[in-house]
């Protein structure tokens, strides 16, 4: 099974993982993982933060020349940053006399902080947001990097684009091809597909700086090139819309997720929400083609051949330099909420986050349906089910 544990404090040494499940024989290099950390890194709005890490990974088991073995896979991502905060995160314990660093007493609304200090009867609020710091997700991105690295040997590509923020909204993208999709987010500093959506969110973005305020959005992710069948309708954990959703509602300030339609379905009759049925080309299985792709390329908890299209909602990060209103938890008395430095807006970097969880989920599933200690096994198996499905 391909499953993964990431460890690592946003201001420790560094972050790591370590994947297993990966079929042997798939070329693997830290170039592509590279590749989508910078992009994590990115993004109109972003802190001070971006500007001391310039993220990588180090291989350090489960490669060979350039290929995997089987074994498990260890990336570690260092923090730079580390450097400035050996004292206040030492691994150590204090010397004799050292009081270390003033406790953080005063949680964010809207973050970890507060339930996190209870449920692990932490007394310094800096136990619990270094590890549920966004910062953890550098090492998902590389988790996702590799699974995508695994589904694009299949002809699968997973492009994301960010389609809100704050009160700016673009225009439907629908019937637009993978390459220009990529290409146009790529090309925009919040990755939005649309020029002058792009301009009017990066003006918002500098008045909400301005204001010491932050703003979420609402980012879109597309899989393209799927097989018609990964997941189940035969059990509720293998249902694939469940397994992408449980996957992008892990990543820090989701709140939400919809696929295709989404809740819009609830608003219109049937016939204005089912893709209709027409005789098509193979290559979507069976010798048929949709007529539309409300669905967002699953029906029944099963890819049904389409893309796979999944938007989520990330609410405004939790820590404003205009402080919310708080409790110092040492005094009981009321205060401002901490703030050190802090994003205006993560949504762009999220988004390729967002790319990162959905090829976990996916390559999750495909795993599960072709199998294979090596990647010629599961190669056969791939092309022996694309076989049978041309035609029931
Ligand atoms: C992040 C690193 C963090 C934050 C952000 C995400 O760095 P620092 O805490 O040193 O500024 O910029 O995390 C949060 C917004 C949060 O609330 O924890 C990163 O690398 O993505």
């Amino acid at each position: 099974m391909f499953r993964f544990l990431t460890s690592g404090e946003s201001h420790g040494p560094s972050l790591a993982t370590i994947i297993e499940g990966l079929p042997a024989g798939m070329p693997l290099t830290a170039e592509p993982i590279d590749a989508h950390l910078r992009r994590r890194q990115g993004g109109y709005g972003r802190g001070a933060r971006q500007k001391i890490e310039t993220d990588s990974a180090e291989i350090l088991s489960g490669v060979r020349f350039g290929e995997t073995l089987g074994s498990p896979v260890t990336l570690l991502v260092r923090n730079r940053d580390w450097e400035n905060w050996k004292d206040r995160m030492r691994i150590e314990p204090r010397p004799d006399g050292d009081e270390g660093p003033k406790a953080v007493t005063v949680p964010r609304p809207g973050h970890a902080d507060y339930a996190g200090l209870v449920k692990y009867g932490h007394d310094d609020i800096r136990n619990v947001l270094e590890r549920a710091s966004a910062r953890n997700t550098a090492t998902l991105v590389a988790v996702g990097a590799v699974a995508r690295e695994l589904l694009g040997l299949f002809g699968i590509r997973i492009v994301s684009h960010v389609v809100r923020i704050g009160s700016e909204a673009a225009p439907d993208v629908a019937g637009i091809t993978a390459d220009e999709l990529y290409e146009q987010a790529e090309a925009s500093p919040v990755r939005c597909a649309d020029a002058d959506t792009s301009e009017r969110i990066v003006a918002l973005i500098d008045q909400c700086k301005r204001r010491g305020d932050t703003l979420g959005g609402v980012f879109e992710v597309v899989a393209f090139g799927l097989p018609v069948g990964l997941g189940s309708y035969v059990h509720w954990d293998k249902r694939i819309d469940g397994r992408v959703a449980q996957a992008l509602m892990s990543i820090q300030a989701i709140k939400g997720v919809e696929f295709g339609m989404g809740f819009a379905s609830g608003a219109v009759p049937g016939s204005q929400v089912h893709d209709e049925f027409t005789p098509g080309d193979d290559a979507h299985g069976g010798g048929v083609q949709r007529l539309s792709n409300r669905a967002g390329g699953t029906e029944g908890g099963i890819t049904n051949g389409e893309p796979l299209v999944v938007r989520a909602v990330m609410k405004p990060i939790a820590t404003l330099m205009r402080q919310l209103q708080s409790v110092n938890l040492q005094t009981g008395e009321a205060a401002p909420a901490f703030a050190e430095r802090s994003d205006v807006c993560a949504v762009p970097a999220a988004a390729v986050v967002g790319e990162a969880m959905v090829g976990i989920a996916l390559a999750q599933a495909f795993q599960e349906k072709f199998g294979g200690d090596s990647l010629r096994q599961m190669r056969a198996a791939y092309e022996a089910y694309r076989a049978t499905y041309q035609k029931p």
